[in-house]
């Protein structure tokens, strides 16, 4: 039963999240803290996401195209992005101590993504990912 509640509530947040950047166009990223009101559940559940959305916002973009993303650290430690499996410039592949500084708290990073590959792919955070990804941030 449980099973089928999560299937259920997979397709329905994924319908939800259908925002969209288009390329050129700056598109605000912000990672914070909030409540969440998952179907089936009673009360709303304290999360990290990013724009309010669980998932975050679906993002596309033309092969060829540059997706500007001006990210924002609304949550309470470091955080970055981490665009998963795009082939893109490595100072913008989000991994802190790696690639770029972490994003403070309250501080912002301008990503800007030269799309080189079609596909589907996927963004979250590279900082303590464990307990970020756990509440939510992707
Ligand atoms: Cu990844």
């Amino acid at each position: 039963m449980n099973t089928i509640r999560m299937i259920i509530m997979t397709l329905i947040l994924g319908l939800l999240g259908h925002f969209y950047a288009y390329a050129e166009q700056p598109f605000k990223l912000e990672a914070k803290e909030g409540y969440y009101q998952f179907p089936f559940f009673d009360s709303k559940t304290p999360v990290w996401s990013y724009n309010d959305q669980i998932p975050g916002p679906l993002i596309r973009g033309k092969v060829g195209t540059t997706l500007v993303f001006d990210f924002v650290n609304g949550l309470k430690e470091p955080s970055s992005v981490h665009w998963h499996g795009l082939r893109i410039e490595n100072a913008m592949d989000g991994v802190p101590g790696v690639t770029q500084d972490p994003v403070e708290p309250g501080n912002n990073f301008i990503y800007r993504l030269k799309l080189e590959d079609a596909g589907t792919f996927w963004y979250h955070p590279h900082f303590n990912s464990s307990e970020q990804l756990e509440r939510r941030v992707y």
